[in-house]
């Protein structure tokens, strides 16, 4: 034992545990039959994955703990996200610690295969789509790039629901994915912080006559953190994501106690309980939900407590340098309460006035904007704000006060212009907009997408750009080649690797040397057979969960994300429906055989996805049913569509599906996984597309549709019915659809998915784009048909996603937002 100060240590206490198999096994012997109490391996591999697990994560924590000291005097970042769509973690684990090969000896005593283990553990879905799994991309590429960034989210005990589809239609089950244990978590209660609700603001005067205003009679909840390691990529660096699981504090409502009800006002210490029970699943606006309001606040506020307590603890309440070392990055607006809170945790409880608390505030808050459609822009009730948090809206109300001084400056006389930007939206029910308190709050605001950033600033924030242009700039998406490439895809990794060398997984850019082998025969063959072999693991997936049997040598034309109108599953499935009614008419001509598959959850709520859904399915079981459509067309709507899923369908797929109407898509980041795995994409000119189109040098990529630019004017004079008549492909497929083929016992189902494909006001101007879309998917069927050409094509979009590694995206951050390499603390003291 030493002892430095009062606090004593075992000796060894930092010595990770070493990665070698024999102490591996031993390891693992012991979890497994004294942490879990078990002696035989059952059919069930669940044990068994757990005392992996928890071996695994013996050789994390010691790690963790090293990595955050060595970080403690560096200038850091905390990623504020309400989501995490982390999914599984021992595999990855095993691949950034590079111990593949011990873990498989060791797992030999059990006779058992990490493949087989590895499927016992759960998908963890604490994210909606794109946006919770860029989080959780960047925590890897944080962590391999050996940055000082933390996460910090909501553990939630519900993550994203499990879709099951009966008779064609969604149901949404629960995800109670805590319920088996996580072994991944560090539970760490002595950092519990609270976080205050409801009550009111009292004002006082000090001995020197100063007012002071301080939150009152509040409704406490705490904080209890649970630490996930992040390993980087052979790096011995791991990160840490901090999750925020909400409980009840000791005290009870002292008048019901005090009239004989003990049992009730125990059991009211739920209600603290459900601040972190489920995620919305909604990835878009579904505003004005008050349990979400305190999801956000809870987070924002237990996370930057968390900062402050530990700038405290090295420098006491000397908050002069506090801004050279923090950035608060706000995934979204749904963390931008941040802004409001950090305020008042400097005014209020640490002292500071108000300038110097806003100096911080907007030297340390950076804001990333995910959406360009209006209606999802966040919005919350002052009243609502005002009953929850008193103290936050007084806070939002003298930053506004303060703003729209500015505004005057700069356009003086001109009311408009304070009603536009004002943080405060009038109307008989005012509006807190979140997103320009996150813009008058930041130091830096970001789009996700070169083409999307530009909409921001030419649109979304005009306004804003005229005020503070160099606000504004572009972080382009990307996607973690560890995850997405290394793991899912061993065999190419493997191709790869026999080629050009390893380097590639971490210096993803390296990936564009496989080009010099595009000539080389033996070099696409092998690549053709990876592409197979991998195409048979996802026929045996949609056998097993759509009962549908797909052909490894028919050509897999995939889309998987979200369901939403705006992503266009209706394009998609009305270009099924024209190659149906081909078939039927003998007209192969020129026709490859296809199987194509469609997944992805709609929103509980959002009645339209899931009538797409339903139809998508009904089409299916149509196509499918009928033996002329056998050789040539194949269908399957993909059950419970999430992060273990892409593992297997992007190896697989040979063209990728990414047809949103131009201007509405931020970025897309599934396109990039597809793109890597050396999928062809047809798409529209949006979001990353133009930048994956660029990459390729505008070939081998198959554009169509209506440009951003256009889309407005085409709007202006949109006449749907017209479009339908001028186009003899188009009329057959709605006079199909009108004609209830698909819908033989249900009749009407479809009707306002007619009814808003020939509505002149369809903003989604499906029927617009359809021509340009077969057009585009007749060069793809006459670009298979040359299996070799395409094999080329492939290799060469693999070669091009270089930069959609999120290494690349990180290292923007890192030096153009969050300067971590700027400060001489960071660099390797
Ligand atoms: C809003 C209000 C209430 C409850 C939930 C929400 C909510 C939740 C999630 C709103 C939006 C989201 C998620 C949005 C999202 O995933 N956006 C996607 O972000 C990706 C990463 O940048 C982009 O690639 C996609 O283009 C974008 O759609």
């Amino acid at each position: 034992m030493t002892t430095s100060g009062n606090v004593c240590h075992p000796v060894d206490w930092q010595d990770a545990p070493t990665l070698d198999t024999e102490t591996l096994a031993d390891d693992l012997a012991r979890h497994f039959h004294y942490t879990l109490g078990r002696d035989k391996v059952g059919e069930s591999q669940h044990y068994l994955y757990q005392a992996l697990a928890l071996t695994i994560r013996d050789r994390l924590v010691s790690r963790m703990r090293q990595t955050r000291e060595d970080n403690s005097k560096k200038r850091s970042v905390a990623y504020l996200s309400l989501e995490f769509l982390i999914g599984r973690s021992l595999n990855n684990a095993i691949l950034n610690l590079e111990m593949e090969q011990e873990v498989k000896q060791a797992l030999a005593n059990y006779c058992a295969e990490l493949e087989r283990v590895g499927e016992a553990e759960h998908d963890a879905g604490l994210g909606n789509g794109g946006l919770g799994r860029l989080a959780a991309c960047f925590l890897d590429s944080c962590a391999a790039m050996a940055l000082p960034v933390t996460g910090y989210g909501i553990r939630y005990e519900y993550g994203m629901f499990n879709q099951r589809i009966d008779n064609g239609y969604q149901i949404e089950q629960p995800d109670h994915w805590l319920r088996e244990g996580h072994p991944w978590e560090l539970p760490a209660p002595d950092k519990t912080v609270r976080v205050k609700f409801f009550g009111h603001v009292a004002v006082h005067k000090d001995e020197q006559g100063r007012l002071h205003r301080e939150w009152v009679d509040t409704h406490d909840v705490y904080a209890v953190p649970y630490d996930v390691p992040v390993p980087g990529c052979g790096n011995d660096v791991v990160n840490t994501l901090r999750l925020w699981k909400s409980e009840a504090t000791d005290e009870f409502d002292l008048s019901e106690f005090n009239a004989g009800g003990y049992a009730e006002a125990v059991a009211k210490k739920n209600l603290a309980e459900q601040i972190s029970m489920v995620l919305y699943p909604n990835d878009a606006s579904e505003n004005g939900k008050e349990l979400r309001l305190r999801q956000q606040y809870f987070l924002c506020s237990a996370s930057l407590q968390d900062r402050i307590n530990r700038w405290i603890e090295l420098n006491g309440e000397d908050f002069t340098e506090f801004a050279d070392y923090h950035v608060f990055q706000l995934n979204d607006t749904h963390p931008s309460i941040a802004v409001a809170e950090l305020m008042r945790l400097l005014i209020d409880e640490h002292k500071l006035d108000w300038q110097q608390a806003w100096d911080i505030t907007t030297k340390t808050m950076a804001y990333t904007n995910h959406t360009l459609l209006p209606e999802a822009l966040e919005k919350w009730s002052v009243a609502l704000f005002q009953r929850l948090l008193p103290r936050l809206m007084e806070i939002i109300y003298e930053i506004n006060a303060r703003f729209l001084t500015e505004v005057a400056k700069k356009w003086p006389g001109c009311s408009d212009k304070q009603r536009a930007l004002s943080l405060i939206e009038e109307g008989p029910y005012p509006q807190v907009r979140m997103a320009y308190l996150a813009i008058v709050g930041s130091f830096s605001v970001n789009g996700v997408a070169a083409l999307h950033s530009k909409l921001l600033v030419e649109r979304l924030f005009k306004d804003f750009y005229e005020l503070w242009p160099h606000k504004f700039n572009n972080k382009t998406n990307g996607v973690t080649p560890r995850r997405w490439l290394a793991h899912c895809n061993p065999q190419l990794a493997q191709l790869l690797t026999e080629n050009i060398g390893q380097t590639w997984v971490k210096d993803f850019s390296q990936i564009s040397k496989i080009k010099d082998y595009v000539n080389d025969s033996k070099f696409t063959a092998q690549w053709a057979k990876v592409k197979r072999d991998n195409k048979l693991k996802l026929c045996e997936l949609v056998q097993k969960h759509c009962g549908v049997e797909f052909d490894a040598d028919m050509m897999f034309d995939v889309q998987v994300k979200r369901i939403h109108e705006y992503k266009r599953q209706l394009l998609n499935i009305l270009h099924v429906i024209h190659l149906y009614r081909r078939i039927c008419d003998g007209d192969t001509q020129g026709m490859v055989p296809r199987c194509v598959l469609i997944g992805g959850k709609a929103a509980p709520g959002y009645d339209m996805a899931k009538q797409i859904i339903k139809l998508i399915c009904n089409v299916a079981k149509t196509v499918n049913d009928d033996p002329r459509a056998q050789p040539w067309l194949r269908v399957a709507f993909l059950p419970n569509y999430n992060v273990t899923a892409m593992e297997t369908i992007c190896p697989a797929a040979d063209l990728s599906e990414q047809i949103s109407t131009a201007g509405k898509e931020a970025s897309g980041t599934g396109n990039m996984k597809f793109m890597m795995n050396g999928a062809l994409t047809i798409g529209t000119l949006d979001g990353a597309n133009v930048e994956m189109l660029e990459a390729l040098g505008g070939e081998d990529f198959f554009v169509f549709g209506a440009q951003v630019e256009e889309v407005d004017a085409i709007r202006a004079n949109y006449n749907a019915q017209e479009i339908i008549n001028n186009d003899k492909n188009l009329s057959a497929v709605i006079a199909l659809l009108e004609s209830g083929h698909f819908n033989l016992c249900e009749p009407g189902i479809f009707n306002s998915i007619l009814y808003v494909l020939k509505s002149d006001s369809d903003p989604w101007l499906t029927c617009y784009d359809f021509a340009s879309y077969v057009q585009a998917q007749e060069q793809v069927s006459a670009a298979y048909q040359n299996k070799a050409r395409w094999t080329q094509m492939s290799v060469l979009n693999t070669a091009a996603s270089g930069t959609f590694s999120s290494d690349r995206t990180i290292a923007q951050y890192s030096q153009e937002i969050w300067q971590l390499q700027h400060t001489s603390n960071s660099e390797g003291e």
